[in-house]
């Protein structure tokens, strides 16, 4: 077998995002495409392609079969020692970051468009992961697309397809190849992280029920193996837990409105806990009956109960971080325990400096992504196991204690940060830009502070751009902020991980430490700063649209029903 070098042109728009490469499948598959990405990312690895050792897997989508086999004749070609690949292709994004870890490999190629739809009119992603496990910076997302640009040649050896079905070593002219059992590792490392002992007899004993919803997506053999295998539970505690190439034809994206079987069966069953993962295992949701732990709440409540409720944090807690856009909660919890806390750009390769530099143990985004420094991605049944560990916990101290329960009793000491989301997805790009530029030059103007906007004072605005304390490396054009004197916010900012047009996110934030107010419906009360937002944002003008996509909206209420109010498709909805 020897190396061939493939002619080929640069393609447009090779440009990592938020999280990688994500395309629809029909840019992917076109000749050389997929081929010309990972060279680039092969060309790229600072510490070189020859001699290294890759981890490869994905969430199992539709395209990564074909995908996975060009990444093995590439990796030969340009002198790969080893891949260390996902039995059948499959590793979720959690896992893949802790097979980097554990097996001190060089980095990861990991095959997810995450929370988008799959399938062969759908998306396909590809991204790279560095040796901590942790997505690429973006020193090295630059340094591939700019490969990309003009590329005009890769490597390979040819051969015939490799069999990625059975758990074992092979070899593909000079390259090794291990091929893992995606799930064991993982597992086995969750058990050394949470007392799985004391979870498993509080859900034996206490009549308390568990259902955990896949969404078709990878996460399925872990959940199983976590929930029934490990804690016993009954068959009944995980639904749609065998993974599909196109998610079922559904969205694997854990919100109220695509996992609202999950909620309906909460509620008409009288389950006591329920979560969702979505594609690549990475995000999660958490409610209990008749509550929704808003992502950015479930964050801060985690960080609070780290010391008591999880061994991992025994020793203590580093410090905290969240995204930018996520709601203040988590600040509040390390200025109460004397945490170091952190803001940090939309996107978790940036928390790996901190993680790696020793200051960071517990963070998380409001887009359903919470994790911590036991690998370097956000962890979906990480978040789950820990919610469980809490409730057991708490149960310990006060029997019958609900998810519920938890979320009030924060909010009584710490008062409630409440929070709304708005996505206006796939909007035209030239207008989406316009929108921004115009409100980046007021919010970025010397004599907007001090102006009102209705009844809120501009106490501070800018574009978000944040300068890494370790590393020193500064990311500049993150989002546009206003904070207003009464201490709430409005953000936009460009989505990066949409794979047509342009999708604008509004956040809105607005603290209350009124007990009364804490369990009002966050709809409500955020009304006045979201019509603000509409109105300096122009955003109707701009882009011709009257009603965002997806609402999410955080909201706690003891009484059913909660849905469809949560996060719902409205009447535009371009995708499903
Ligand atoms: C979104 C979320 C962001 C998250 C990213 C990847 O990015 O807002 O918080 O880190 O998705 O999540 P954007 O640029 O579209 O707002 V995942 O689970 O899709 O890897
Ligand atoms: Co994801």
């Amino acid at each position: 077998m020897s190396v061939v070098t493939v002619q080929t042109k640069p393609f447009e728009g090779q440009k990592p995002g938020t999280s990688g490469l994500r395309k629809r499948v029909k840019v992917f598959s076109q000749q050389h495409y997929t081929e010309n990405f990972v060279q680039a990312i092969l060309s790229a690895i600072p510490t070189g392609a020859q001699g290294s050792t890759l981890v490869v897997g994905g969430d199992g989508r539709y395209f990564s079969k074909p995908a996975i086999q060009s990444i093995i004749r590439l990796a030969a070609g340009n002198g790969v020692s080893k891949l260390i690949i996902g039995q059948d292709a499959i590793l979720s994004t959690p896992a893949a970051s802790h097979v980097i870890r554990s097996y001190k490999a060089t980095g990861g190629i990991l095959l997810t468009a995450s929370h988008n739809p799959g399938g062969p009119e759908n998306d396909f992603g590809i991204k790279y992961n560095m040796e901590n496990g942790g997505p690429a910076p973006e020193s090295v997302t630059d340094k591939i697309f700019n490969i990309t640009k003009d590329i005009s040649e890769y490597k390979i050896v040819e051969g015939p397809d490799v069999d990625l079905s059975k758990v074992g070593s092979t070899t593909f002219g000079p390259l090794a190849i291990e091929i893992i059992d995606p799930v064991k590792d993982y597992v086995q490392y969750l058990s050394t992280i949470f007392d799985f002992e004391l979870i498993k007899a509080f859900l034996q004993s206490s009549g308390f029920t568990v259902r955990f919803d896949a969404l078709h997506g990878v996460t399925g053999p872990y959940g199983r193996a976590l929930f029934v295998e490990q804690f016993g539970l009954p068959e009944s505690s995980i639904q749609n837990c065998v993974p599909s190439e196109d998610f079922g034809g559904g969205h694997p994206d854990p919100n109220l409105t695509y996992a609202k079987s999950l909620v309906d069966a909460v509620e008409k069953e009288n389950i006591s806990f329920g979560a969702a993962s979505d594609g690549d295992g990475d995000r999660n949701m958490i409610i209990g009956k008749g509550a929704f732990v808003n992502p950015s709440d479930s964050v801060a409540i985690i960080a609070d109960w780290a010391q008591k409720a999880i061994p991992y944090f025994k020793s203590g807690v580093k410090g905290l971080a969240r995204s930018m856009p996520t709601s203040g909660a988590i600040d509040r919890v390390a200025k109460k325990n004397g945490f170091e806390c952190f803001e940090v750009p939309t996107g978790w390769k940036f928390f790996g400096n901190l993680m790696d530099a020793g200051r960071l143990s517990i963070c998380g985004e409001e887009s359903f992504g919470t994790g911590s420094d036991h690998i370097r991605e956000k962890d979906g049944l990480w978040a789950v196991v820990a919610w469980l560990s809490i409730l057991a916990a708490a149960n310990k101290e006060k029997p019958g204690t609900s998810v519920s329960d938890v979320l009030l009793a924060h909010y009584k000491t710490y008062g409630r940060n409440f929070f709304s989301r708005y996505d206006y997805e796939e909007v035209e790009s030239a207008g989406a830009s316009a929108m921004m530029d115009q409100l980046r030059s007021k919010f970025t103007s010397s004599t907007f502070k001090g102006t009102k906007l209705g009844e809120f004072e501009v106490a501070e605005s800018g574009d978000f751009s944040y300068t890494d304390p370790i590393d020193g490396s500064v990311s500049k054009n993150q989002g546009l902020y206003a904070t207003f004197a009464d201490g709430s916010r409005i953000i936009f900012r460009l989505s990066g991980t949409g794979s047509a047009g342009a999708t604008i996110r509004l956040y809105v934030e607005k603290y209350s430490a009124d007990e009364a107010e804490f369990e009002a419906d966050a709809q409500v009360g955020l009304k006045p700063l979201i019509e603000q937002a509409l109105l300096i944002s122009e955003l109707e003008k701009f882009t011709g649209r009257k009603v965002p996509t997806v609402i999410t909206v955080s909201i706690h209420s003891p009484l059913p029903p909660p849905p469809p109010f949560f996060n719902r498709r409205t009447a535009l909805l371009t995708k499903c």
